[in-house]
C-alpha cells in the first residue's frame, strides 16, 4: 500500500471515530422503569440506586425515571411495553418472560432453590441460563439482570399451614402470573390473581384469606398488621428481572450500554447481599408484631407441585432435569 493511501485511510478511521463521539456526547434518552414495589421495599431503593449511578457515569446522557407501585404499565403488560419497542425498563418475575420463552417458567419454577447463592449463580454463570437470555433477546426481550432477590415467597395466612390439605378451599392472593396461579392451586389453595396494589384491601375486606410474599414484602408493605402467621413453604424464590427492548438497546452507545449493563449487574448483587444480612432482622421484627412463622412438610408440598413442571406448555424438553442438574453442580 502507497503512503498516500494509507494516509488516506487513517484520516477516513479518524473522521468516523471523532464522528461516533460527538455522536455520543450529543446523545440522551430518557426510560421510564416500572415495577410495583413500595418505597420502603429495597427493589425501589436499588432501581432508584442503579438509575442515579446511570446518570452520573453516562454525564446526563441516558436518564431512567423510575415508577415504583405500579403507577405506569407492570407485571405482563409491562414486559409486553418492552417488546413492543417502548423506551421502558420492566422489572419483574422472570415467568413473565416466560409468556414468551417458556422455559424462564421452569427456571423460576417451584420449589427449586435453597438459597439466593445458587440462583444467582445459575443465572449468571450457566451456558444453560445464557442461552434462555438469548432465545428471549429473539423474542424481543433483553436481559439486562434475572437476579433482584427479595426473598422467598411463603404462605401468609391467619390459619396455620402445614400440608397442601390444610390449604384445602383457602383463597390466597397471587401476582397474575399463570406459573403463581398454576403453583397455588397445585399446593392446595385456590389462587385469587390480583395486581399488588389491591392486594391488601382484598385480604381486609375477606376477598381472599392470605396471600404468599416474602419477608420484605410483609415489612415493606405491612402485611404484619392484617395477617399473622407465616408458613415456611418457601415455594418460590422471589426475584426481579430487569428487560429493555433490543431495539431500543441497539441504538444506544456502546460506551453507554456497557455502563447500564454493569450498573443493573452490580446493583442486584448489592441488593442479595443486603437482604441476606437483614433477613435474620426482619424475621424478628415480624415477631415482635405478633407474627408467628411455621415449618411446613416440604416433601408433600413438593410432591404436590411437581406436575407444574410437567404441565407449562412450550418447555424445551428436558429443561428441568438441566436446571437440576447444574443446581447439582453448583450445590456440590
Ligand atoms: O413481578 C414482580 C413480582 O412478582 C411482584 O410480586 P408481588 O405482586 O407479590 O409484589 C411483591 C411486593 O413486594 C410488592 O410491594
Amino acid at each position: 500500500m502507497t503512503f498516500k493511501r494509507t494516509l488516506f485511510i487513517l484520516m477516513i478511521c479518524l473522521a468516523l471515530t471523532v464522528g461516533s463521539q460527538a455522536m455520543a456526547k450529543d446523545y440522551k434518552l430518557v426510560l421510564r422503569l416500572s415495577h410495583v414495589f413500595s418505597p420502603a421495599e429495597q427493589l425501589t431503593k436499588s432501581m432508584d440506586e442503579v438509575a442515579g449511578i446511570i446518570k452520573e457515569k453516562t454525564k446526563g446522557a441516558i436518564t431512567i425515571h423510575t415508577y415504583p407501585q405500579g403507577q405506569i404499565a407492570t407485571y405482563k403488560d409491562g414486559v409486553e411495553q418492552v417488546v413492543r419497542g417502548a423506551n421502558f425498563i420492566s422489572v419483574e418475575d422472570p415467568s413473565y418472560v416466560g409468556d414468551y420463552v417458556p422455559d424462564f417458567k421452569a427456571l423460576v419454577g417451584p420449589m427449586l432453590y435453597d438459597n439466593y447463592d445458587e440462583y444467582v449463580k445459575l443465572v449468571r454463570e450457566t451456558k444453560l441460563v445464557a442461552d434462555m437470555k438469548k432465545k428471549a433477546e429473539e423474542k424481543g426481550i433483553k436481559i439486562l439482570a434475572l437476579d433482584y432477590v427479595f426473598g422467598f415467597r411463603n404462605v401468609i395466612t391467619d390459619k396455620v399451614i402445614k400440608t397442601p390439605a390444610d390449604l384445602k378451599g383457602v383463597k390466597l392472593r397471587t401476582p397474575g402470573s399463570k406459573l403463581f396461579i398454576d403453583t397455588l392451586n397445585a399446593m392446595g389453595a385456590t389462587a385469587t390473581p390480583l395486581p399488588w396494589g389491591e392486594t391488601l384491601s382484598a385480604v381486609q375486606q375477606g376477598v381472599v384469606e392470605g396471600l404468599e410474599g416474602s419477608e420484605f414484602t410483609n415489612i415493606g408493605t405491612k402485611v404484619y398488621e392484617v395477617r399473622k402467621n407465616v408458613a415456611l413453604t418457601r415455594h418460590f424464590l422471589g426475584t426481579c428481572g430487569v428487560y429493555i427492548s433490543p431495539k431500543v438497546w441497539e441504538k444506544i452507545p456502546a460506551n453507554y450500554q456497557k455502563i447500564i449493563e454493569e450498573e443493573f449487574a452490580a446493583g442486584a448483587l448489592r441488593m442479595v447481599a443486603l437482604l441476606k444480612s437483614q433477613h435474620g432482622g426482619v424475621v424478628k421484627e415480624l415477631e415482635s408484631y405478633g407474627v408467628k412463622f411455621n415449618e411446613v412438610d416440604k416433601d408433600a408440598f413438593k410432591a404436590a407441585t411437581a406436575r407444574v413442571y410437567k404441565e407449562i406448555p412450550g418447555l424445551t424438553p428436558g429443561v428441568y432435569d438441566n436446571i437440576v442438574k447444574e443446581l447439582a453442580a453448583i450445590r456440590k
